[in-house]
């Protein structure tokens, strides 16, 4: 039986259009997550994700958001991701696989830098990306300064010195052990990087080129090489905004759910992913339905057998 800790991560401070903070909460009241439970799957939340919301830096912060860039909004996310960084932890200590569910992408930081500690992979730590964004901003590079467009390069050991020392002394992941899949807005500074650094980026156009079975199976590839851990972050933008209207940053022409998700099925039963993490749901947005009814189709091929 698959036991699954399902943690909430109630922040948008890292993203520019609020809201994210209830994705979490949204599915909680839903019943999304319950209705995933069957005979060969045991799935719970960790914890009610009201909880979080109900403290002072769940709704209240988010009621009056400082702005962007500032110390006080910066906290705010630190807050949350020291937060899912020990959620994430106690699901790995006790044996369940953690799904982390967002909220702004600056999650990130907090839970890859768990399974890193947890399983003693600094350094070997392979990471799916799929996103529209690369993610990889620093504050020298960052137009929006918005944090939930740096965690990659907080987690390889570049940008704010507060963000990065939380994920640890050393770098979580090696530049040759990310695959980014379905990007498609990349800003100047992060192309540099990605080209400087050889990051491995399947940008929308490689995917249609190549196919996604392909693809997925050349990442597989990358991130088990040299690594004793491997995570799959997604963010929900990485997707068609079509099919998943409801995130704070919708680039067109994403990836369509009906070739990913049976390529991402395949995917599942050949690697035992130590996180699976998904991002950026915004209940607040026009399309909440149909991003909901999504999110249970992907659950369902990332956690059916
Ligand atoms: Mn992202």
């Amino acid at each position: 039986m698959k036991r699954i800790d399902v943690i909430p991560y109630g922040c948008s401070a890292g993203g520019q259009v609020s809201g994210s903070e209830r994705g979490a909460l949204d599915l909680k009241q839903n019943g999304l997550i319950e209705r995933l439970q069957s005979s060969t799957l045991d799935i719970k939340w960790q914890y009610d994700p009201k909880e979080i919301y109900d403290t002072d830096f769940g709704k209240k912060a988010h009621e009056n958001l400082p702005p962007l860039g500032s110390q006080e909004r910066k906290e705010i996310v630190l807050w949350h991701c020291r937060r899912i960084q020990n959620d994430v932890l106690k699901a790995l200590k006790k044996g369940t696989l953690p799904l982390t569910i967002g909220g702004d992408h600056a999650m990130a930081a907090g839970s890859i830098s768990a399974v890193a500690k947890a399983k003693n992979a600094y350094g070997r730590t392979g990471v799916i990306w799929i996103d529209a964004h690369p993610d990889l901003n620093t504050p020298d590079t960052s137009i929006s300064q918005a944090l939930h467009g740096m965690p990659l390069a907080a987690l390889v050991g570049m940008g704010d010195e507060n963000y990065v020392s939380l994920t640890g002394n050393e770098p979580v992941i090696r530049y040759d052990s990310i695959v980014y899949i379905g990007i498609r807005d990349i800003d100047p500074g992060e192309q540099d990087y990605i080209d400087r650094f050889g990051i491995t980026a399947f940008t929308m156009d490689d995917v249609n080129r190549l196919g996604i079975d392909n693809v997925l199976e050349q990442a597989k590839a990358i991130i088990t090489k040299d690594t004793d851990a491997q995570v799959i972050s997604i963010d929900l933008d990485g997707f068609d905004p079509e099919d998943v209207p409801a995130v704070g940053s919708p680039v067109p022409h994403g990836l369509k759910p009906e070739t990913t998700l049976p390529a991402l099925k395949k995917l599942m039963k050949e690697i035992d992913f130590d996180l699976i993490e998904i991002a950026e749901y915004n209940p607040m947005l026009a399309g909440r339905d149909k991003t909901r009814d999504f999110i249970e189709e992907l659950l369902k091929t990332l956690l059916s057998d």
